[in-house]
């Protein structure tokens, strides 16, 4: 692994609101940039909006307005679901700004001179819904009307288009996958995209010239790029492609591009062929999270169900929803949305088990130990297990968080929580001041410790409660990196009065 690390989320169309699916791949993509940063790695963390399109020509003229004051509009609501979600991402890109466009040309210059373009015509079934064409045998008709496998309805096109041969790097691609068996994660995505790619690639359609909105194709202006070249290009413009060879090379190829299972295939397949095709390095992942229903109901804007983040942060705060979204399913698989799911863990997880441990450990050391942190102790026999899941914290969450488990990860800091509150039971410290004192204070300096590791572990996840929880515990801004946590905090440092970390909720009537 390199010291550098580039994580991007899908650019989302702008023909919507933002909703609780792209709160999810933004909040994924944080937490591993967060926790790159925790581990001492520079990173640049990407988001933005796709802009362009048939799609979104559409929207803005069913809004009565041209389509960029449209996109101005649209985009600034993903801008700020940013903050909405606490994301920490270094850029936001739009693909209708300039050096955008600059890239798309430059990519579709050295792809046309590399002899991976030519020009014909597209016939075919277009889904304007999901910008792309299917073939018919994968098409469903209802009611004289024919849909995609995504349920859009598909339209019959014919017109002259430049194409990409992308047939000839089926082969390529395979020994790609072959040779980089975690290039697409979870496994059941990368053996579905394996078989997909084994059926046959044919070659792809790259440009449209029934509508305007988008990157004019150099030389020939009639036609726009297909806006999947356009949106993929995004990743390398962002990071100085063409500009910039210095910025270019330091952060290309991304670690990681968190996308949906719905457009696996564009990530983990034109892309790479692309890029390939273009001389370019491939990105080293592409991970395809799972879906979110609400209630056990696909989410959509005509079954009036779809989970607006903001409601929801207002309602449950920031971190507690940070947290349930990780934790409930794991990553990678489906999910279904649920309040009482989400108030089981905020009340179970967060305000019992990790809050009332906070709690009750610093109110003893408040009450019994003037206030001051106890000296480091020597491990006596009914405190190693104990101290052992806290040395191997780091490493386990790391180990987890490499393969976007944070499901595990989650599982691995809340294992240590329930040890640490069976220790705190067995040895009651608070019956310890008046017959063993000294005992009392190892008790609390181990279960002190025990709170900096989950603390400092959960930063990523819960950014703002955990440098509350840090503060508490007396760690310093500058000493709460996952290296630190080898350094023992002194004896005799003086503890802040303890706040309670998580506001505990009713269960829905
Ligand atoms: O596809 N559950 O943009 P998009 C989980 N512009 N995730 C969901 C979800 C749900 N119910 N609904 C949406 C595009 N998502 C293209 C991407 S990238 C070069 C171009 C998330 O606005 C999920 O990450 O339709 C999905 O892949 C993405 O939103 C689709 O966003």
């Amino acid at each position: 692994m390199t010291s550098t690390s580039y994580i991007t989320t899908p650019i989302y169309y702008v023909n919507d609101k933002p909703h609780i699916g792209h709160a999810y791949t933004s909040l994924a993509a944080d937490v591993l940039a967060r926790w790159r940063r925790l581990q001492g790695h520079e990173v640049f963390f990407l988001t933005g909006t796709d802009e362009h399109g048939q799609k979104v020509e559409k929207a803005a003229a069913d809004a009565g307005m041209d389509p960029q004051s449209f996109t101005d509009r649209v985009s600034q609501h993903f801008r700020d679901l940013t903050g909405t979600m606490g994301l920490s991402n270094d850029a936001f890109i739009r693909t209708t700004e300039a050096r955008h466009k600059r890239a798309c040309q430059a990519l579709w210059e050295k792809l046309a001179s590399n002899g991976e373009i030519y020009l014909g015509h597209y016939e075919g079934w277009y889904a304007v819904r999901d910008e792309a064409f299917y073939g018919p045998d994968e098409l469903t008709e209802r009611d004289g009307v024919k849909y995609a496998p995504s349920g859009a309805p598909v339209e019959w096109v014919r017109e002259p288009s430049y194409f990409f041969r992308l047939s000839a790097w089926q082969d390529r691609l395979l020994a790609y996958y072959e040779a980089n068996p975690d290039f697409i994660l979870p496994a059941s995505r990368r053996n579905e995209v394996i078989a997909f790619v084994k059926s046959g690639l044919g070659d792809l359609s790259i440009s449209r010239t029934s509508f305007t909105w988008g990157v004019k194709v150099p030389g020939d202006e009639a036609h726009v790029m297909y806006v999947w070249l356009d949106a993929l290009t995004n990743y390398i413009t962002a990071v100085g492609y063409p500009d910039d060879p210095a910025a270019f090379a330091k952060w290309w190829p991304a670690e990681l591009h968190f996308v949906g299972k719905d457009i696996v295939r564009f990530h983990a397949i034109y892309w790479p062929a692309f890029l390939m095709a273009a001389g370019l390095p491939v990105q080293h992942r592409v991970f395809a999270h799972g879906w979110w229903t609400n209630e056990g109901q696909k989410i959509s804007k005509s079954l009036g169900n779809v989970i607006d983040p903001v409601a929801l942060v207002e309602e449950f705060d920031l971190d507690a929803v940070r947290y349930f979204l990780l934790r409930e399913v794991p990553f990678g698989q489906d999910g279904d949305f649920s309040r009482s799911a989400l108030v089981n863990r905020l009340n179970g997880e967060l305000a019992n088990a990790l809050g009332n441990l906070a709690n009750r450990t610093l109110s003893l050391i408040q009450r019994n130990c003037e206030a001051t942190l106890p000296a480091p102790a020597e491990t006596a026999p009914g405190d190693v297990a104990l101290r052992a899941l806290v040395a191997a914290l780091p490493a386990t969450v790391g180990g987890h968080l490499d393969r976007q488990e944070y499901h595990l990860a989650l599982e691995a800091v809340m294992a240590l929580a329930r040890e640490a509150n069976g220790y705190i039971t067995v040895e009651a410290p608070w019956a310890l001041k008046k017959t063993a004192p000294v005992r009392m204070a190892v008790v609390l300096r181990h279960l002190h410790d025990t709170l900096r590791a989950l603390a400092t572990v959960l930063q990523p996840f819960m950014p703002d409660t955990m440098a509350k929880l840090l503060a508490q515990l007396g760690v310093p801004e500058e000493a709460r990196g996952l290296d630190h946590l080898a350094t023992p905090l002194p004896a005799g440092l003086a503890l802040p009065a303890p706040e309670p970390l998580f506001r505990k909720v009713e269960a829905a009537a």
